[in-house]
């Protein structure tokens, strides 16, 4: 009888003989799916097949309950071997088989050729290869942080040890004593251009028991193998414990076996015929999911859609002119609040070695446990925050803006993929980060994430703002990113003389605001040099020439009210610490557009990189402090 949760150190005779029964059956269906579709990758699939068998029939899932919060994970990392994954699903009882085999790679089918998180059972989308053990070191981190017994499994391939994300993971995963982390490489020797070990060759399990991991070596098509030792790295309570399966690419059938051109394409008819021969499988099977596939694609129980955190906001700090404060102390500031108020929430903060830096520090103090250093290892970083985030916990990201998304842009794409629900407080963004110079100005902050669908965006412009879009944005569902820059900057005042984001001022996601009105025109205008912005326009004010101020916090949102307003006005200067191709001004012209309002809309962004030197000399010599941003309006003005 095969029992989940590996209870017993070995399978019982039956068990072993039933799963090798269904790997034949499974291997078929591998070949039918594919061949039907004419793309996907049997190879790999049938490599590690009895990985995916014996983890799918033993691990603590649940096919009835496949969300259950208390389940193991189990990560696939190289994702193209979606067929094999698939179809052990299918066997454990999470949809039925025959849906899987008709609907493979089709057109609205869920079934997408790289494993995709709306399928039942699966818990990370991947297909870029090395990201996989990551998201297993988030699912561990994430069961310690809420004390759910789960463990977690990774599987991963030989091909894709080449990366260095896979070494950030394994460290990590080694110096947090992640115990309850197995991982299972299927060793099969090939990959897309032929072997391994002529293409990068790696010594996988030199590399694991190098970083302290426990390394057990097995015939992966071994089912009772493979059990004996995913059970026995269950009983490792010293470290992480690495499953090294011996396997054969196309194992199962001859012609396909050791061959790297079955690596990633469908049998022909008569190659299916053969294959089907030699596995004993019955040939009607692709007839019959041929007509199937004619049949409207079933979406199985996709992953519920996650409800608004409920987080207690705390009081909310009110800065005042008395004493410039940077953002980022800010946010570090109302993130040790919120540590503090909100108990019982399960946070972690992954730092790569900044947290001084970016604030993160305070934190660290107040949660050591939640504190989660990374080192100099972003691109594992941001997956782990992102697994962690899809497991209840609040995770946040915090770095540069140049290492938390212009090095990790692809980490950030799977996290909206997969529907995460991480947060990315960025630092340093902009001109603004001052001496380090060049290699260090991101000036994407917002151009990144314009590209992809899910992420926010949120760009503060002084503390006051900062505080309360950091209270909101740890409640907001998904992906959110907060952008900030280096300096200390002045609390920003109204018309009034009031601090214009402190007192009752409410974050709001999508909402402008106005410092200034004016008739001239408005500078459009956000974080860094929000407070810039409205000093010219107090400047331009003092001879004479009224100009309003908008604020926007939220580029990638803008707001119709503020920018129907604008549309009307005689000139609009957009100022802002980014590239001027890519942030608020594109914001802004793509409103224009898709409104179908003309408008005199003129950015006054970053257009190259800058050099080292203290900000406010950098943003002089560009133009961007006050009495720059207040000539080039004037310029403006008179070329009329
Ligand atoms: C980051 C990344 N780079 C390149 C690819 C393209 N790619 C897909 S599979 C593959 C070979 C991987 O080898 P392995 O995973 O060992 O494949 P298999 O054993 O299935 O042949 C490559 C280079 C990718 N998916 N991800």
């Amino acid at each position: 009888m095969l029992a989940r949760g590996f209870v017993t150190p070995e399978l019982d005779d039956d068990s072993v003989a039933e799963l090798e029964r269904r790997a034949r059956i499974l291997r078929g269906a591998i070949l039918t799916m594919t061949s039907l579709a004419n793309s996907g990758h049997p190879g790999g699939s049938m490599s590690s097949l009895e990985c995916f068998l014996v983890l799918h029939h033993c691990a603590n899932i649940d096919p009835v309950r496949p969300h259950w919060d208390a389940r193991d994970r189990i990560v696939v990392s190289h994702g193209h071997t979606s067929p094999g994954v698939y179809a052990a699903l299918a066997d454990a009882g999470f949809f039925p088989l025959d849906d899987v085999i008709a609907h493979f790679r089709q057109v609205g089918s869920p079934f997408e050729g790289h494993v995709e998180r709306l399928v039942p059972g699966v818990e990370w989308g991947t297909g870029n290869l090395g990201q996989g053990l990551s998201a297993g070191a988030g699912f561990a981190l994430a069961a310690r942080l809420t004390g759910r017994p789960s463990r977690t499994f990774v599987v991963m391939s030989d091909g894709e040890q080449h990366k260095g994300q896979v070494a950030e993971a394994r460290r990590l995963a080694a110096k947090e004593n992640l115990i309850d982390l197995t991982a299972l490489v299927d060793l099969n020797g090939i990959q897309i251009s032929g072997r391994t070990a002529d293409i990068m060759p790696v010594d996988v399990a030199a590399d694991f028991s190098a970083d302290g991991w426990g390394v057990i070596e097995v015939d992966g098509h071994d089912v009772r193998a493979v059990y004996r030792a995913v059970a026995a790295a269950a009983d490792d309570r010293e470290r992480p414990v690495a499953v090294i399966a011996h396997t054969v690419i196309g194992k199962g059938v001859s012609f396909m076996e050791g061959e790297p051109e079955f690596h990633g394409r469908g049998l022909t008819l008569d190659e299916y015929e053969r294959a089907c021969a030699e596995l004993g499988y019955d040939t009607a099977s692709l007839e019959r999911a041929c007509a199937k596939r004619k049949s409207a694609v079933l979406t199985p129980h996709l992953h519920p859609a996650r409800p608004r955190r409920v987080l207690a906001a705390g009081t909310a700090r009110t800065y005042t002119r008395e004493k410039d404060t940077d953002n980022r102390s800010a946010w570090g500031a109302a993130l040790v609040d919120l540590a503090q108020t909100n108990p019982a929430v399960p946070m972690a903060v992954l730092d790569c070695d900044l947290a001084t830096s970016v604030k993160t520090d305070g934190f660290a103090r107040v949660r050591p446990g939640g504190f989660i250093q990374a080192g100099v290892g972003e691109h594992n970083a941001a997956t782990v925050a992102g697994a962690m985030s899809a497991a209840g916990v609040l995770a946040f990201h915090a770095d540069f803006g140049v290492f938390g998304i212009d090095e990790v842009y692809n980490q950030q794409r799977l996290n909206d993929i997969n529907e995460s629900e991480v947060k990315l407080v960025v630092t340093h963004c902009g001109v603004d980060v001052g001496e380090d110079g060049k290699t260090h100005q991101c000036i994407d902050y917002v151009g990144a994430f314009r590209n992809m669908f899910g992420w926010k965006v949120i760009v503060p412009a002084d503390p006051n703002q900062t505080d309360r879009a950091v209270r909101e944005m740890a409640g907001t569902p998904g992906c959110v990113a907060l952008a900030m820059g280096r300096s200390k900057l002045p609390v920003i005042l109204g018309a009034d003389g009031e601090p214009l984001f402190g007192g009752d001022y409410r974050f709001e996601y999508g909402r402008a605001s106005w410092a200034r009105a004016g008739e001239a025109g408005v500078i459009l205008t956000m974080g860094t040099l929000a407070g810039a912005a409205v000093e010219a326009a107090d400047l331009l004010a003092s001879e004479g020439v009224t100009v309003g101020v908008c604020v926007v916090s939220s580029p990638l949102e803008m707001d119709d009210e503020a920018m129907t307003r604008i549309a009307g006005a005689p000139l609009v200067l957009v100022a802002e610490d980014h590239g001027w191709r890519s942030g608020l001004w594109a914001s802004a012209a793509e409103w224009m557009a898709l409104h179908r309002r003309v408008c005199r809309l003129v950015p006054h962004g970053v257009t190259e990189y800058q050099s080292s030197g203290a900000s406010a000399e950098l943003f002089a010599r560009i133009g961007m402090d006050a009495p720059g941003i207040a000539a080039r309006f004037t310029e403006l003005m008179e070329a009329r």
